[in-house]
């Protein structure tokens, strides 16, 4: 899988994408990422690749020109635009990209890129959350994680990859290690019983309630309230 990220901040994405999971994969060249300068693309002494925006407001507007030149070689890839006012990102979204042969992710910076540019050069729009970044460098750094953490042979159990799709919908149960006291706080006991049957019912009864207190929205149309 190839991963195309234009950017005017090359130089945010190189040590992240040397550790763990994803500095392996990039070294068994499961994935290939490749970054573009975004300045490589833009004309003049200056090199600019912002300008005001039509109709006046606050702050720049990313130029629609070196954009352009830097996606006219990337047609026929996946090309998605990360943006506040994108459709929110989800397990399902990087599920299906994890999937392509050639990915492209274009971060904007400023108020954003000319419009022109979001119909007509870009497949999906995509907001990692609801909170505003100060451009999209962060989000293509964490969709390139969350992407490669499912490739096939990426990660040392693909079991644990798998599992995830099998978990419908609810919170993970809180996990424990060694020692069983810590600080005089004990690991709950039935983890220590041996009995499968009490454990998993346990973990079931753990998902629900953390579901409930701490992202009930993921219940909503699922079930009646009485019974989760
Ligand atoms: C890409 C630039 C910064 C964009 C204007 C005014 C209130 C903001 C700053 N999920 C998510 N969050 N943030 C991003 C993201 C931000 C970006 C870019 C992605 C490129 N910025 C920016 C727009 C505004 N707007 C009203 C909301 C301010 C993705």
């Amino acid at each position: 899988m190839k991963i195309s990220i234009i950017t005017i901040f090359p130089e945010y994405f190189p040590q992240a994408l040397a550790v763990g999971i994803l500095g392996r994969a990039l070294e068994a060249r499961l994935v290939e990422v490749d970054l573009i300068d975004l300045r490589d693309y833009a004309e003049g002494t200056h090199r600019a690749v912002d300008d005001a925006p039509f109709g006046g407001g606050p702050g720049m507007v990313m130029m629609p020109e070196p954009l352009a030149k830097a996606l006219d070689p990337l047609e026929g890839t996946h090309r998605v635009l990360f943006t506040p006012v994108g459709r929110r990102l989800d397990q399902a979204m990087l599920d299906r990209w994890s999937d392509l042969d050639h990915l492209t992710l274009v971060c904007g910076r400023y108020e954003g890129v000319d419009e022109r540019i979001a119909e007509h050069f870009i497949d999906e729009e995509v907001s990692v959350g609801d909170y505003v970044l100060a451009g999209g460098e962060v989000a293509a750094l964490l969709v390139t994680e969350g992407i490669v953490r499912l490739l096939p042979e990426a990660v040392g159990n693909p079991c644990s990859v798998v599992f995830e799709s099998f978990r419908e919908g609810l919170l993970e149960e809180p996990v424990y290690t060694r020692p069983s006291v810590f600080r005089g706080w004990q690991v709950p006991e039935v983890l220590l019983s041996g009995d499968h049957r009490r454990i998993a019912a346990w973990r079931t009864a753990q998902r629900r309630e953390r579901t409930r207190d701490r992202r009930p929205d993921l219940l909503e149309g699922k079930c009646n309230v009485e019974e989760w």
